[in-house]
């Protein structure tokens, strides 16, 4: 008997089999239905969890083998006129020294990261107006093609909302990813996270850059009051938009800040929530950051399917990280070196660039041929 013959059999036969049935399906790569995505976000026995990580694996396997991705971290401006709730570095939280890393820094600890060995670097900055202000022209298109060029790497910006014209510049300059997190894709919880911001507005930016070419990171927020159904809503935006890559990252209790006393949930929301991105986009690239957890934390991460590891930033430069601005770095734990330590035991590796570069190839090639311009 086929194993869609069998699972409609099971399915009759009792409501027992009903989480293999949902781990076969993923495993055939049939669409989940919304119910299904519930009942898996919902799984708390530890024998189901075992088996929700394992398929996970399985599906990362499919598509990734046992290679791994890892994405440099430079924060380069922690200057932000925005007052996120949940966020160190929102405007008026004086808890926080500031910095702004002049373009040689940034381009120099880019270099650095390149040379230990990362894909990506990721060029994340608060939303700084100096570096987006139209004057002679923005900077920030400036210091991208400066990193472009000195790495020779693929490069992610994470610059918040900002107009076409910036994102096109952006493009140009040689940005090939566009970050930018909703967080919830619930609006009023989106309110009450990302104050005084729209909802619509935030959304649409991922909208058109992957219009106009980019591959789009597409991120929520784990712990925040959000529903099972908030992140199954969650799932269907992100499939709606086309991320070529998603990540969730438990929140973080932040001094200074409204959710400075905001419980911290269990950490294995988290890795739920990403072994469920893994079965509903097997192919695509899930994230384990060390943003959260540091070192300590990427083994679950990866146990959960995630392949690629994020928020590598190396040690004592004065650069942070965002919900964890500290964590690791100094010591050292946040290197390529640490990470592939915990690769190494996992039976896992370092991706080839050329791996990482032929799967962005082809996602840009069938991106191009499915884009309609009416
Ligand atoms: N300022 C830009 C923006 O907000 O899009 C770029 C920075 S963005 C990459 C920072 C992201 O880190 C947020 O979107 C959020 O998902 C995450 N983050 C910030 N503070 C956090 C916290 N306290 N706990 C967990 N995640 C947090
Ligand atoms: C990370 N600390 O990857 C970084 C940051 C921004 N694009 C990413 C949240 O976890
Ligand atoms: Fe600013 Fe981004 Fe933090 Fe929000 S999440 S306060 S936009 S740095």
């Amino acid at each position: 008997m086929s194993r869609k013959a069998e699972r409609e059999v099971q399915t009759t036969k009792s409501v027992a089999f009903s989480l293999r049935n949902v781990l076969n399906k993923a495993l055939d790569e049939e669409p989940l239905c919304r119910e299904e995505i519930c009942s898996l976000l919902s799984i708390r026995h530890k024998e189901d969890l075992g088996a929700l990580f394992e398929t996970a694996r399985i599906l990362r396997t499919r598509y990734f083998g046992d290679e791994v991705f890892l994405y440099g971290f430079v924060y380069f401006s922690t200057y932000c006129r925005n007052s996120c709730a949940f966020c160190l570095y929102r405007s008026p939280n004086d808890v926080v020294k500031r910095y702004r890393k002049p373009d040689e820094e940034v381009v120099s600890t880019a270099v650095e990261l390149a040379e230990s060995g990362v894909h990506l670097v990721d060029l994340t900055m608060g939303e700084d107006m100096f570096y987006l202000r139209p004057g002679d022209g923005p900077l920030l298109p400036d210091l991208i093609s400066k990193v472009k060029s000195s790495t020779g790497l693929p490069l992610m910006v994470s610059p918040g909302v900002v107009s076409d014209d910036i994102l096109i510049r952006l493009k140009n300059a040689g940005a090939d990813w566009y970050a930018c997190y909703q967080e919830t894709h619930n609006r009023e919880l989106f309110s009450k996270l990302r104050q005084n911001q729209d909802y619509d507005l935030r959304f649409g930016r991922k909208v058109f850059a992957k219009k106009i070419g980019f591959l789009i990171e597409e991120g929520i927020l784990a712990g925040v009051g959000e529903t099972v159904e908030d992140v199954a809503d969650s799932i269907e935006a992100m499939k709606a938009l086309g991320a070529h890559q998603v990540r969730v990252m438990t929140f973080v209790p932040q001094p200074g800040t409204p959710m400075s006393t905001w419980p911290r949930v269990a950490g294995l929301r988290e890795l739920i929530i990403t072994a469920v991105f893994r079965l509903v986009f097997p192919d695509k690239l899930v994230v384990g950051s060390l943003d959260v957890e540091g070192l300590p934390g990427l083994e679950s991460r990866l146990m959960a399917g995630a392949n690629v590891v994020t928020s590598i930033i190396p040690p004592r430069k004065g650069l942070m990280g965002v919900s964890q601005s500290t964590l690791g770095v100094d010591e050292g734990l946040r290197t390529v070196a640490a990470v592939k330590t915990v690769l190494q035991e996992l039976g896992l590796k370092v991706a080839s660039h050329k791996r990482y570069r032929d799967w962005m190839n082809r996602v840009n090639v069938m991106q191009e041929f499915s884009y309609n311009p009416r």
